[in-house]
């Protein structure tokens, strides 16, 4: 970052810490869709460094309207925080805290459009990309189930739709096919290989979205984005501490929370390997991701809710496989890249994982029930 660059933020933090130093501002996390920074505040005047908070860029091409965003934010701050008064959790959980302008709002808008906010910093907090053994897997899941849990009497229709189509795997497989027919994209055997897998496997947008208008199963709110590195740990106890990156909260199916949860959780060569030949699906974490979401998700599922988990992990590898690519497509408009076959490579990794889901179907499937007993 130059220093015209560090100067520039720094003004935006102080609108969020108007009485305080603000000693510096550093690029945070490893996310897709938003710009995060670390900024650090001086409290005395030799600017001893002793307190930090979350600065994000809100992605605005995702996001059109980021006041709904915040406003849903608030909303889930609410009610969870409320929650928490009456029946406390039996660990250290905490619900990251929007801090205000010292206008009184809840974000700040630079003259061009930028739009910020800022979110108390979890303290003694590490995210990870991959889950390294079952025990980490274990808290993803009980943090996803707590999530849940916490939001279960939370009238989903409270919550605006902050990104039209999210998470409707149909709405993918049409917009892929749109950006298809228009692309001119030089062919590769990666490139043949990823229009086969979407050509043979398009049934699978269908599943979840027809048990949901069937009323199999129902809405609720979801979270729209629990892939593991979105789950904090605490450094001390190794244990979830908190569930962050809320911009997608919404009305919709756990399913599609749950399938995330274990397509970024059972990946233990991560999304953004190169050799996309080596990736598995590992069952031994699968299990343990489901154990720790089922040991406090228990309480509010339905029958219905088991029988489509196995088929959330393959729609929603199926689908993010697809975003990627159609992405690729497009030219890279919706994620951020670091260079252009960025999207192919990561396309190609959810392909490889899906494959991995299918070809140990029955395995995964005897998981479930006997975690569901
Ligand atoms: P993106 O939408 O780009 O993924 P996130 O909101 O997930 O942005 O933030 C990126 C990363 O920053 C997260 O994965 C997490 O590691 C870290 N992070 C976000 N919010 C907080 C917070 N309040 N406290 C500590 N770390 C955070
Ligand atoms: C994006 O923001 P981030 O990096 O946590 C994306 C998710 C994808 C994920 C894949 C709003 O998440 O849907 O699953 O990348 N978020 C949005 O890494 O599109
Ligand atoms: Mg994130």
């Amino acid at each position: 970052m130059d220093h015209h660059e560090q100067t520039k933020l720094m003004a935006i933090a102080q609108n969020f810490s108007p009485q305080q130093r603000i000693a510096g501002v550093s690029p945070f996390g490893s996310g897709n869709i938003n710009d995060t920074f670390l900024v650090t505040v001086g409290l005395t005047e030799k600017g001893i460094e002793t307190q930090s908070f979350i600065l994000q860029r809100l992605n605005t091409n995702v996001f059109r309207e980021p006041q709904l965003v915040m406003q849903n934010m608030r909303i889930y701050y609410e009610h969870v925080r409320d929650r928490l008064k009456d029946i406390p959790l039996d660990r250290r959980w905490i619900v990251p805290q929007i801090l205000s302008t010292h206008q009184g709002k809840d974000y700040y808008q630079t003259e061009n459009g930028e739009f910020w906010r800022s979110l108390s910093f979890i303290e003694d907090s590490q995210s990870f990309d991959v889950m390294e053994n079952r025990e980490q897997a274990r808290e993803v899941g009980y943090a996803l189930g707590t999530f849940h849990h916490l939001t279960s009497d939370l009238l989903p229709e409270k919550l605006a739709d902050t990104l039209e189509g999210f998470h409707i795997t149909p709405r993918y497989l049409l917009q892929y096919e749109e950006v298809l027919a228009k692309s001119n994209i030089s062919r590769s055997p990666e490139v043949d290989n990823c229009l086969q897998i979407v050509s043979d496997r398009k049934g699978l947008a269908y599943i979840l979205e027809d048990a949901k208008a069937s009323g199999k199963l129902p809405l609720r709110t979801m979270h729209g984005d629990p892939k593991v590195n979105n789950i904090l740990f605490d450094k001390q106890t190794n244990l979830a501490v908190s569930v962050v990156d809320l911009d997608t909260i919404k009305s919709g199916l756990v399913h599609y929370d749950l399938g995330d949860c274990l397509r970024s959780g059972c990946n233990p060569a991560g999304e953004e390997i190169e050799n996309w030949e080596s990736v598995e699906f590992n069952t031994e974490l699968c299990e343990a991701i489901l154990q720790g979401y089922l040991s406090t998700a228990r309480s509010f599922l339905t029958e219905y809710d088991y029988d489509y988990i196995y088929d959330a992990i393959r729609v929603i590898t199926f689908e993010l496989g697809l975003r990627f690519f159609t992405d690729y497509l497009a030219g890279n408009v919706y994620f951020n890249v670091k260079y252009p076959e960025h999207n192919l490579l990561r396309s190609l990794v959810q392909f490889r994982l899906l494959e991995s889901i299918e070809a140990q179907e029955s395995e995964i499937n005897q998981i479930i029930i006997k975690a569901s007993k």
